[in-house]
């Protein structure tokens, strides 16, 4: 059992390695990346890792080998190796909810086998992806057709958190690869707005909505179907037969979706082994099989299961995920730092920060152990980012010469499918600068020497010494995209590892939930109501009545 491995294993500061790395930091906290790589002419090329398709250079971190061996230990001493076999085995390692944690299994090879309960959920797996399939060809060739026989133009994918920011995400990125006849929309948020807009130039005889939700139960998507429900029928008179050609659901609940009115036919399931953060490979990612076609969605898995393969088998020291999670460790538990950067130099990642943001901190935004223990520790830091080189021009100041320490990821691709003039290599020039920039800054005496005035001196002086990780990989392809995103949760499983929370429940989410349902009819109850929250609560709530005119 999962726990059994959790119980073994000491309290995070207890740990050998842990209390090891502290003494260590000290010494480290002094040396200057300018040093680092002065002493070591070859570090640039040593502290560099190549896997999967994925060049990671971790070279400008604030780190020694030493380091690197005790950020080892401390996995070592951690159980990830049991961790790792426990949740690719199907253990229960989801403690709270009492669940299996098997995204893994979604880009598992026909013919591999992955137990539940004693049953093997691969053969599973492999048939919802082929209805998948079958359904994204009939749509894609316009046999699918509306209720007037006019084929679907446009896909509308209704859903919120993981049943969203993963679509999204992966339609943005595949967009070369993706379907240029179809439009794709994603509507999440409950404000009206975001339908009103999705879908104000669609004509619903050509409009196919996909409601995405695990649990059919989600207050904005339920919301969102009904009102894309309404939208329909208005707009092509009401034939309620209507709503079969027009809906389809992606869940698991089987009973939610037919009471709604979508025939089950129409369902695309999968199980609750798949957390909602981790489902873009599930049925959750049919609007981005419609995008981009079941070949492309397939390499995506592929490219998926190829860094699932590479986390599981390949030694700590040589492992992406685990490298970058061991660097986050360090500077979040002994250089006190609060957030990432996570900065993509590849339009098409444009959503990318935003869903690592559901992924990293869902996950780890945790402050007790699987116990139950209130940590004494920091867990996650808080992840943000926008493409580059937008960047440069806005936040960058603060990252070069703020007072607080952001380590960064760069991202970066070698080629691009839109080769227009020197665009690539300016582009990939920033990225390079960014990194030396910040490693190695500008000394006083450097800018003296340029014939800065002594006042404009200070200003003018980039400290360095702020860490950054460089991912350069060929192009960005389906492939590419399930290796990063497999490459990031697995970087999360690691820390959340280390630091001994669980990375698959997400009970933060609940309290805000529960007090709107009790709000809501708070503010379209005709008769005042009597409200019992604490007086700043209850004063809003009557302002919103005044303004409704109650
Ligand atoms: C993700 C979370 C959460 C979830 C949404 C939507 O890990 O569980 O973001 O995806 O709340 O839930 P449904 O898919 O059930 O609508």
């Amino acid at each position: 059992m999962a726990t059994s491995v959790a119980e073994e294993i000491k309290p995070l500061t207890e740990r050998k390695a842990w209390k090891a790395l502290e003494a260590h930091s000290q010494t480290i906290r002094e040396s200057h990346l300018r040093d680092l790589f002065a002493d070591d002419p070859r570090r640039g090329e040593r502290l560099t890792v190549e896997a999967a398709g994925l060049f990671l250079d971790y070279s400008k971190n604030r780190v020694t080998g030493q380091t690197i061996r005790l950020l080892l230990d401390l996995a070592e001493e951690s159980g990830l190796r049991q961790r790792i076999n426990a949740m690719f085995s199907g253990e229960k390692i989801n403690v709270t909810e009492k669940r299996a944690v098997l995204h893994v299994a979604l880009r598992a090879p026909k013919g591999a086998s992955i137990l539940v309960d004693g049953e093997n959920v691969v053969p599973h797996v492999h048939e919802v992806l082929d209805r998948m399939a079958a359904f994204t060809n009939r749509i894609r060739s316009g046999q699918w057709t509306g209720h007037s026989g006019k084929p679907i133009k446009n896909i509308v994918n209704i859903g919120i958190g993981g049943s969203d920011l993963g679509p999204v995400m992966a339609y943005e990125a595949l967009r070369h690869f993706s379907n240029r006849d179809l439009n794709f929309r994603f509507v999440s948020n409950v404000d009206g707005t975001d339908f009103a807009e999705a879908v104000h130039d669609l004509d619903p005889e050509e409009t196919l909505f996909i409601v995405s939700s695990k649990t059919f139960t989600t207050l904005e998507t339920m919301t969102n179907a009904h009102t894309a429900r309404t939208w329909l029928l208005e707009g092509i008179g009401g034939h309620q037969s209507s709503i079969a050609k027009h809906f389809v659901a992606v869940s698991t609940n089987a009973a939610e979706v037919s009471k709604f009115g979508i025939d089950t036919a129409n369902m695309f399931g999968f199980w609750d082994w798949v957390g909602g953060r981790y489902s873009m490979d599930s049925a959750i990612g049919l609007s981005t099989m419609l995008a981009i076609g079941p070949e492309n969605f397939q390499a995506m898995l592929d490219g998926f299961h190829e860094m699932d393969e590479h986390f599981r088998t390949v030694p700590f020291e040589k492992n992406l995920p685990v490298l970058l999670a061991l660097l986050t460790v360090w500077y979040v538990n002994f250089f006190d730092v609060a957030t990432i950067a996570i900065l993509p130099y590849e339009q098409y990642l444009k959503r990318f920060p935003a869903y690592l943001q559901q992924l990293t901190m869902e996950s780890n935004g945790k402050h007790v152990t699987l116990a139950g223990e209130r940590v004494n520790y920091a867990t996650c830091p808080i992840y943000w980012g926008e493409p580059g080189t937008n960047g440069q021009h806005s936040f960058y100041q603060l990252i070069h010469q703020g007072t607080r320490l952001i380590p960064a990821d760069f991202i970066a691709f070698n080629r691009t499918p839109n080769n227009l003039g020197r665009h690539h290599d300016i582009l990939l020039a920033n990225v390079f600068a960014q990194t030396e920039a910040l490693a190695f800054g500008k000394t006083a005496e450097q800018v003296k020497a340029e014939g800065t005035p002594d006042w404009l001196v200070p200003h003018r002086v980039f400290e360095g010494n702020r860490p950054s990780n460089t991912i350069l990989a060929d192009e960005l392809t389906p492939k590419a995209l399930g290796r990063l995103v497999a490459l990031y949760e697995h970087n999360v499983f690691t820390q959340g590892t280390i630091w001994q929370v669980n990375s698959f429940d997400q009970w933060g989410v609940e309290l805000g939930k529960a007090l709107a349902q009790r709000i809501i009819p708070e503010l379209e109850n005709a008769d005042e109501p009597n409200l019992q929250h604490d007086s700043s609560t209850n004063n809003l709530i009557r302002r919103y009545r005044k303004a409704k005119g109650l």
